[in-house]
């Protein structure tokens, strides 16, 4: 049978890895070759990821590939979503933003000064989110729009680097807010109408077809044969992530839980419902066509901001015990909304958390392990609720919930989302973004064949998930 090597660089917001993928009929092999931090950096004019670093540190990882599996043809790039560089002539203008910058909040006066969220829902899908790029663009002085020829969102910025070739990958596109939800083109009019240049957004790329070549002195650099290219996967996380969950799609809800719990289910067509509109549910583009009917809920992201905050003043906090700890804590739990958009900027999280119980006069948690179990009791309740919510909105008779991504290692929360849920949580591939990024290309280069049931299938039977039933209690 066929067998091939492929190459995924996958940027999460905390950490980056260069993954060699080994695929076959019957195989699913990932070797890391490289793990690298992704610290933003915030300047006087805002918070920044540090986008230099990020590719400096993904193009060694990939000469490290280029070094261990040699025979590799094919690259794929997926990141977070939303974020973009802005080019003159292939030169950048600035250091991108950091969807967690505050200046969003402007550009999102500005659009809906000229169009209610549920006019831009119903033409491009998305759920309301202050940094949505559409927002972005809005923010940014018109000055520095106007001198741009090219935005591209961060995978197809590191595609273009190493290819020359500025396209924008059609996963990812679709969480800028520009794309119709229903054909997945550029919404020529909203554009026009936002006073957006149409310009400076490049040719639509779908999964599977092929960027472009490396460039011949960025081959030479990686140590690559002059015939490796770059392969356009779901370049948005959550479509990668999507892609890997070893699911039957018409019976389940997924979870991808890393720094957010992108909670959804799979769809054939957008559903623009004023029910999905009122839930604040998303239409994301999925590979193949599908749609990724689903809502972001705030995810692992507020207990790392509390354990950043604690080793702010002194501590030394174990990640483990922590949970360990938490796990052992008796008596009621207080829950709060974790979605309450308070939650999403970098700083003070126990501090935002006791502001919460103190509007809603409920007794805060006092101990660490307090708060890390009322923070993954919350995320499970939000999990559970956005998971039965998904099936409703979509007609998906959901009886099982998947979680893939880091989350799927925290087990008191896979654990309780399964009683919170009342049905079985399976958990697990930990590595689903990157297995997606390694399928789709195998898939693009003849290594595979199939659909997207294929390829979960594939994962179910080398990365069988693990179970969680639920009790009660
Ligand atoms: C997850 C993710 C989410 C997106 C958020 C911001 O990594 O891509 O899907 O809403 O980051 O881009």
């Amino acid at each position: 049978a066929a067998a091939g090597a492929v190459a995924a660089v996958d940027l999460g917001a905390t950490s980056g890895r260069v993954i060699v993928g080994h695929v076959g009929a019957d195989t699913l092999d990932m070797t890391q070759v490289a793990r690298f931090p992704n610290d933003p950096v915030r300047t006087s004019d805002g918070l920044h990821w540090n986008i230099l670093g990020l590719y400096g540190a993904a193009t060694a990882g990939l000469r490290e590939a280029f070094r261990v599996a040699p025979e590799i043809t094919s690259i794929g790039i997926d990141s977070w979503a939303v974020d973009y560089g802005l080019l003159r002539d292939g030169r950048m203008l600035g250091d991108p933003f950091h969807y967690r910058d505050e200046r969003t909040a402007a550009g999102v006066d500005a659009v809906h000064a000229l169009l209610p969220h549920s006019e831009l829902f119903e033409r491009n899908g998305l759920q309301f989110l202050p940094f949505n790029t559409l927002y972005q663009l809005a923010a940014e002085p018109s000055e520095l729009l106007n001198f741009a020829d090219t935005a591209l969102l961060i995978p197809d910025l590191l595609g273009f680097w190493l290819t020359g070739v500025a396209r924008a990958e059609v996963t990812n596109a679709s969480t800028t807010g520009l794309l119709r939800a229903l054909d997945r083109h550029w919404d020529d009019a909203l554009i026009a109408r936002l006073g957006l240049p149409r310009g400076i957004l490049p040719p639509l790329i779908a999964p599977g077809e092929t960027l472009g070549a490396l460039l011949p002195e960025v081959a030479a650099a990686l140590g690559a044969r002059p015939d490796a290219a770059v392969t356009a996967i779901g370049s948005h996380d959550t479509a990668s992530a999507v892609v890997a969950v070893p699911m039957q799609a018409d019976a389940a809800a997924y979870i991808s839980c890393g720094t957010w719990g992108l909670v959804g289910v799979e769809v054939a067509r957008p559903v623009l419902t004023p029910e999905a509109l009122a839930a604040n549910f998303t239409n994301e583009g999925g590979v193949d066509g599908r749609v990724r009917l689903l809502h972001n809920v705030m995810g692992l992201w507020v207990l790392s901001e509390a354990v950043r905050t604690w080793e702010r003043a002194g501590h030394t906090i174990d990640l483990p015990t922590l949970l360990d700890s938490a796990e052992e804590v008796s008596g009621p739990i207080p829950v709060f909304d974790v979605n309450d958009p308070r939650f999403l900027a970098p700083g003070d999280m126990p501090g935002r958390i006791d502001q919460w119980f103190a509007e809603h006069d409920t007794t805060p948690p006092r101990t660490r392990a307090e708060y890390a179990r009322s923070i993954v009791e919350s995320l499970a309740q939000a999990f559970a609720d956005a998971a039965l919510e998904a099936g409703r909105l979509g007609g998906v008779d959901v009886r099982t919930i998947h979680i893939v991504g880091g989350g799927s290692l925290n087990e008191l929360l896979c654990q309780r989302t399964a009683d919170r849920a009342g049905m079985p949580v399976l958990a697990g591939p930990v590595e689903a973004t990157a297995l997606g990024n390694v399928l789709v290309q195998a898939r693009a280069a003849g290594i595979i064949s199939g659909s997207l049931e294929s390829l979960r299938d594939l994962v179910a039977r080398t990365h069988a998930p693990r179970r969680f039933a639920p009790r009660t209690s």
